[in-house]
Parts: structure tokens; sequence; C-alpha cells
């Protein structure tokens, strides 16, 4: 017996992703529901080897439904989540929305697993924000191993993580530069984004931080560790799907690359590609599609005393997001729920 299972935001790229990844890792799905505005309703939406058409979801009556799978905005979470948690069905958030709620848990199965018996005080589960989730897959076994005491990281985030509608801009963008009279102007982003770099994601805070930065420090810590420090600088890149991570890492205790190396390569989710040669790494463009968190480049980092430097990339759409929500919903099953 399996499961009565919700995609809500069923036509969005992590939607979508959802779907797909349901179907790949043969999630128990007695019966299935796509959700989408109703401007959408009828669309119809690919599962495995069948196609789903969307329901309204405004009229629909999450009762007697399992699990909810939420692939929203906030905006549309904040109305839609509650009634479906209230009817019995547990919700696995995408949004930012309930991520640092202290009565809803913020999980990555493979770093505080436990945390999910939380799930019941608000019947919420919230998935962290994609160039958070793959970066704390490789910092947790590292952290159990050696203490992090500090972060820095800067990211590589490619365009899918701005919807649909930012990567037709850096494929117009990208086509106008070559067809005359094609040019098109940035409406997306602030800048163009075709051949150029934006160290903007999402809004700017009052630390001159941007809101992306603030995310990655505060879900590391509900996730990891409260006491580790993180400094991040989140940059657009001109790619369409795969984020890319440079990590600086300083640890309490000694830990060598190749300890480092061995630990990664043992870790939950994690694909260790590091050969000191052209080649020898993983690119954005060949983690798409993928379920793992790929690790590159592991060396020390001879100018403090445990410091250890990394390049972390992963599939945003799947482990930044729609894997790491069927994860969790496997997690949930395996733990709580136990059919299927
Ligand atoms: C981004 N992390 O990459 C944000 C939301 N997916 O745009």
């Amino acid at each position: 017996m399996g499961y009565r299972v919700v995609v809500v935001g069923a036509t969005g790229n992590v939607g979508r992703e959802m779907l797909n990844i349901l179907a790949e890792r043969q999630f128990p799905v007695d019966e299935l529901a796509v959700l989408a505005s109703r401007k959408s309703k009828g669309t119809e939406c690919s599962f495995g080897d069948k196609t789903v058409k969307t329901e309204d979801l405004d009229t629909f009556d999450f009762t007697g439904w399992d699990i909810a799978l939420f692939a929203v905005g906030s905006e549309a979470t904040q109305q839609y989540a509650p009634i479906a948690a209230k009817a019995g069905c547990v919700v696995i958030d995408n949004s930012s929305l309930y991520r640092y709620d202290p009565d809803v848990p913020l999980i990555v199965p493979e770093c505080n697993p436990d945390d999910i018996e939380q799930y019941s005080k608000k019947n919420i589960i919230a998935n962290p924000n994609c160039s958070t989730a793959q970066m704390v897959v490789a910092l947790k076994p590292l952290h159990d191993r050696a203490k992090i005491k500090r972060v820095v990281v800067s990211t590589y985030q490619s365009v899918s993580g701005s919807g649909k509608d930012a990567m037709d801009e850096l494929w117009n963008q990208t086509k106008g530069m070559y067809v005359p009279g094609q040019e098109v102007e940035p409406s997306v982003y602030p800048k163009e984004i075709a051949f150029n770099v934006i160290p903007h994601i999402d809004v700017f805070m009052d630390s001159g931080d941007t809101k992306e930065e603030w995310k990655m420090v505060a879900e590391t810590k509900k996730i990891v560790d409260p006491a580790i420090k993180v400094t991040a600088t989140c940059v657009r890149v001109p790619v369409f799907v795969g984020h890319a991570e440079s990590i600086n890492i300083e640890f309490e205790d000694h830990l060598d690359e190749d300890e480092a190396r061995e630990i990664l390569r043992e870790a939950p989710g994690i694909m260790v590609v590091d050969k000191r040669e052209d080649g020898g790494y993983i690119t954005p463009k060949e983690c798409v599609g993928e379920f793992a968190t790929y690790i590159s480049r592991i060396r020390q980092d001879s100018t403090i005393d445990n410091g250890i430097n990394l390049w972390c990339v992963s599939d945003n759409l799947r482990k930044g997001a729609a894997l790491n929500a069927v994860q969790i919903a496997e997690l949930l099953g395996r733990r709580v729920l136990k059919k299927g």
C-alpha cells in the first residue's frame, strides 16, 4: 500500500522535477493529484510514462491525501499550505516561508534526518534553499569528523533557480547578441546575464548581504550546527541548470586533504570527482539530471591552521529542490507514515 500524493505547482521547473523524481525513484504513489493555478488548469504533466491533468489549487480538497509537495512561491504557500496541513496532509514545502520557523523542521536527509520527528507541530516540513542543500551535504560529514568553525562560500548559480522566464532571458539575450535587431533588454535580472555574472540574488538587506546569502547562513546553522560561522557571496551566472560553489572551510581540529577526500567519498549523496589533471573535476553541465552532489578540487588551505578548499556542484532543480523534497517524503514514509 502506498501514498496519496499531491504536487502543488506542478507546471514550474521544480514541480516538474518532483514528478520526474517521484517516478524515477519509484516512490509508492497509490494516487497522484497535480495542482496549479486556475490559469494552468487542465495542463498535462508527465509522471513516468503517464500524463496527469492539473487541477485547480484554489478548490482542491486535501482531506484524505497523505503528502503534499509544495513547489510554489511563499505567497501561495502561505495561503494553501496551512489548509493542506489542517486537512491532515503532511506538507513538504520548497518555498522559504517556513524554513526559519522554530516549529517547522528544515531537513536535508543526509544531514539531520532525526529532526523530521518534529513535523507534527504544524504538519509542515521545510525544504532548504538550493544553494544551501548541496553545501550542507558536503559540510556535515566533515563537521562530524573535525568540527567546522567557519565557512566562506562563493556560489555560481544557474538561471533555472529563477524559473523558466530567466532561462528564456538567457537564451534570447545570447541569441540576440548574434542576430542583429534581436537584442533583448534585461527584464528578469537588473543587468544582462548573457556572457556576464551578476553578484545579486534575491533582495538586498540592511547588512549589505542579499537574502540569498542570509539564507545560506541561517539554514546551515539550523541544519548542521548553529555555532558554525558562515559568510556567503551568491552570484548568478549564464548557466541554464546546475549550481556550483567554491567553499573554504576552517576546522577546530586538523584535517588533511586526503582524509577529507576519503570522508567525502564515503558520505551519503556525494560523488567525488577529484583528479589534478585536465578535466579531473566536475562542471555544472555534467551534473544536470543527476542525483549526486559532486565534490572536486579538494585541497589544503595553507593560509590557515586547519583549512580545506573544495568545489561543489549539483543540479539545483534536483538535490537543490525536487530530489531533496522527495527524499524527505521517503524519510517521512520510513520513519512516520510507514506505508509503501
Ligand atoms: C535561486 N536559490 O537560485 C534561488 C531560488 N531557487 O534563484
